[in-house]
């Protein structure tokens, strides 16, 4: 999809001082477009800063090396955030993603604009460029900077370029076209090393974790003739093994490596008598509404619930419901 750039561009070319935001918990697309949005705009002689709901994940640190990422309320106060010409939500059209920065948006005197790929949307007020056929937000980052004709530096490069591929799973999602593939390799020009990303995006966990994958792994079960499986998380194999909840990040999907499986899920006890519960399906399968009869939700692939009690409890409340839902 062209985007008509023509308004924004008049924006930054009138403004001078802009502050940039993204969402809760913001991942690699998030940050990586902000901090190459913010190097485009000081190429061309702005004043940026970047304001967040919250800290971006340690993992990303190297992304960030300098802290330029604050945090509302923390590293940045309200009063600070609202005090700039133009502030640029990128990555999130949502009010409930935006916690505190939310409440500078609804009270901010600055223009406010809005670069997005995502499908859901509230109305944020402002300028809203969304173009959803966008793999990521970093790469209509790379177009504005383009139509802008700033100059994409090596760090902006690398910002981007791990925005991209994160967001298109290295790649292999169906967003990925051949508009991402082509971008990238113009960022590839420009610096971006996609080995040394790679390596600093997904090859740098403990051991502690890695013992914590064989052993869940080695009690997967497969029910429903091999159409779901399933794993279990007690606080003894974080304890045996040295490791913390976080280490259980991405072990779900590792299930759905399995031929044949519809859909999958991960059951991880919590230190306060709570089991969280994490479902995946594949395309013909929504999970969304198994989450929804625990009180939780997410999307159709993707959902989450946390349920009360033992891990016995949730399991036998959980595995009917995921039974049902592949049959
Ligand atoms: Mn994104």
């Amino acid at each position: 999809m062209a985007i008509d750039w023509s308004l924004l561009i008049e924006i930054i070319r009138s403004n001078d001082r802009f502050v940039l935001s993204s969402h809760l918990r913001p991942d690699a697309d998030a940050l990586g477009s902000e901090l190459g949005l913010a190097d485009a705009l000081e190429s061309l002689g702005k004043s940026v800063r970047i304001v967040n709901p919250s800290a971006a994940s340690p993992n990303l640190a190297f992304l960030d090396p300098n802290g330029r990422a604050k945090k509302i309320g923390e590293t940045m106060t309200a009063d600070e955030a609202r005090d700039t010409d133009v502030h640029i939500v990128v990555d999130t059209c949502a009010w409930s993603q935006l916690q505190e920065v939310g409440e500078v948006i609804r009270t901010t005197a600055a223009q406010k604009v809005i670069i997005d790929h995502h499908v859901s949307s509230d109305d944020l007020g402002g300028l809203v460029i969304k173009d959803t056929t966008a793999a990521a937000t970093g790469e209509l980052i790379f177009e504005l900077a383009q139509a802008l004709g700033a100059e994409i530096r090596e760090e902006a490069a690398t910002a981007l370029y791990c925005a991209i591929a994160t967001d298109t799973g290295w790649f292999r999602f169906p967003s990925t076209t051949s508009r991402t593939m082509h971008i990238a390799g113009q960022l590839i020009d420009a610096g971006a090393k996609p080995h040394v990303l790679y390596s600093l995006l997904y090859e740098q966990h403990s051991a502690a974790r890695m013992r914590l994958t064989g052993r869940v792994l080695g009690r997967l079960t497969v029910d429903c003739d091999g159409r779901l499986a399933y794993l279990t998380v007690s606080r003894e194999d974080f304890k045996e093994t040295g490791s913390v909840p976080a280490d259980t990040e991405d072990l779900v999907n590792a299930v759905l490596q399995i031929g044949g499986t519809k859909a999958a899920f991960i059951a991880i006890e919590q230190p306060n008598q709570t089991v969280k519960v994490s479902f995946r399906g594949r395309v013909d399968t929504n999970v969304a509404v198994v989450a929804e009869q625990f009180g939780g939700g997410g999307h159709k692939q993707a959902a989450g619930a946390t349920l009360p009690g033992s891990l016995a409890e949730a399991l036998a409340k959980v595995l009917p419901a995921m039974q049902q839902a592949v049959s």
